[in-house]
């Protein structure tokens, strides 16, 4: 039961809501996504073909924002709609920005992180997106490290993901969720895939073959009382996948870029992201389209194998 104080935040569409009492599959979706991962429209037209794809795979899609100092968990239409169009006008909310937004009534866009955060608080337990963030290169210098990794270490939430992009260091995102204990699946595969790619040279944990084998292992860390989310890493399929010199030439350019325009801190990874989309020429921004319908597809058959057992 939600506690009244925690009422006043966090909004859960009656649709939502249902299927959870009733104990169907439900799967959340973030909104950085939306506001600051994808350009207007696409970033609609995806975010909506995204929830029709959960809808086709038999569970119930679940967006998160925060909209007027409310945690919604199931943005409407319109809802979804007003975050694409106001683009990077939403403020991106990770976990530090959460009290102020909301105590403020204000909007926001809620990143890997927050989304988990509010999942969590809804009961729900499979979330699907297109790329978390990590550990960033020089690091070791920055101390530029994702919000989204400590969520992972203690939010109960499975995040399916088409691992992280060549922006971040991936040997020491791995290495940091070792460190926290996050299991990382890989779907269907040995190797981590890196967003663009099926190919990273990092290994996942274990290898996963059925859906079945994924919640069995969720439900024994929940039954163990282990805090924490786990990674599921989906590549992308071969027939959308990149080249791999060619998108690691274009990471480099914008790397390099971010560094001479001394972007920092939350701006980072939008820029990154957005840079990349143009200097391909929007075949990235295809990509990552592609890779996200992808992870939703198998968002739901994963929600629906939990509801099951
Ligand atoms: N990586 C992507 N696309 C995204 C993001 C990351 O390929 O849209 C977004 C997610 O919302 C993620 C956030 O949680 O960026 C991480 O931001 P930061 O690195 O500032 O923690
Ligand atoms: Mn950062």
């Amino acid at each position: 039961m939600q506690s009244e104080a925690l009422k006043q935040y966090l909004s859960i569409a009656p649709e939502v809501q249902e299927a959870l009492d009733a104990g169907r599959p439900v799967v959340a979706l973030e909104s950085t996504i939306i506001s600051h991962g994808m350009p207007y429209p696409k970033n609609v037209e995806t975010a909506l073909n995204v929830e029709r794809i959960i809808r086709e795979g038999g569970a119930v899609p679940a967006t998160i924002a925060i909209i007027g100092g409310k945690m919604t968990v199931g943005c409407t239409r319109e809802q979804i709609e007003y975050l694409g169009k106001r683009g990077l006008d939403v403020p991106k909310a990770s976990r530090r920005d959460l009290p102020v937004l909301l105590a403020r009534g204000e909007d926001g866009a809620t990143t890997v992180t927050t989304t988990m955060i509010a999942a969590a608080l809804a009961g729900i337990r499979v979330f699907a997106t297109g790329g978390i963030g990590g550990v960033h290169r020089g690091a070791e210098v920055t101390m530029d490290i994702s919000a989204d990794l400590e969520e992972l270490a203690q939010t109960p939430v499975l995040v399916i993901c088409a691992g992280c992009k060549s922006i971040l260091d991936i040997g020491l995102t791995l290495e940091y969720l070792e460190t926290k204990g996050v299991p990382v699946l890989g779907w269907q595969t040995e190797e981590m895939p890196a967003f663009y790619t099926t190919h990273s040279g990092f290994r996942v944990d274990y290898r996963m073959e059925t859906v079945e084998e994924v919640a069995a292992a969720f439900r024994a860390k929940t039954a163990c009382g282990l805090n924490g989310g786990m990674l599921l890493t989906n590549p992308i399929p071969a027939q959308y996948a990149m080249d791999l010199d060619y998108i690691n030439e274009n990471i480099e350019a914008a790397l390099r870029e971010c560094s001479e325009k001394g972007i920092h801190g939350k701006q980072i990874t939008p820029f990154l992201l957005d840079k990349i989309q143009k200097l391909t020429g929007g075949a990235s921004l295809e990509a990552n389209i592609q890779l996200v319908y992808n992870n939703a597809a198998l968002g739901a058959k994963v929600a629906r194998a939990m509801c099951e057992a």
